[in-house]
């Protein structure tokens, strides 16, 4: 797919397809919470295949049952397309 940065109103548009995800730092952001620290390891190996796959990778930390996600696309200074497809497909991710 194109690989473009977006601007304020097109970020604004694609957070409202994604719930629970917010502009924070000039990165989308999201929290995610799971029921023990085996969950959320899993969570974060599945997302990266996808970033590899992707080529396009999370900024990313984890506290026990905790991961903060946040994207942004470094080398053009901004949130991008690549950004809200990984989101997108952070989000279809089961369970
Ligand atoms: N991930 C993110 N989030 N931003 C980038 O600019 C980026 C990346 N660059 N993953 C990629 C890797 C680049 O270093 C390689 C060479 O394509």
């Amino acid at each position: 797919m194109e690989r473009r940065k977006l601007d304020a109103a097109e970020v604004t548009l694609a957070l409202k397809d994604l719930p629970g995800w917010s502009l924070a730092g000039g990165k989308l952001h999201k929290q995610f919470t799971f029921p023990d620290f085996p969950r959320a390891f899993g969570f974060m190996a599945a997302v990266a295949l996808i970033a590899q796959a992707m080529d396009h990778h999370p900024d990313w930390s984890n506290v026990y049952n905790r991961v903060v996600v946040d994207l942004v696309t470094h080398d053009l200074g901004g949130i991008s397309t690549y950004d809200v497809e990984l989101a997108m497909r952070i989000e279809a991710l089961p369970g």
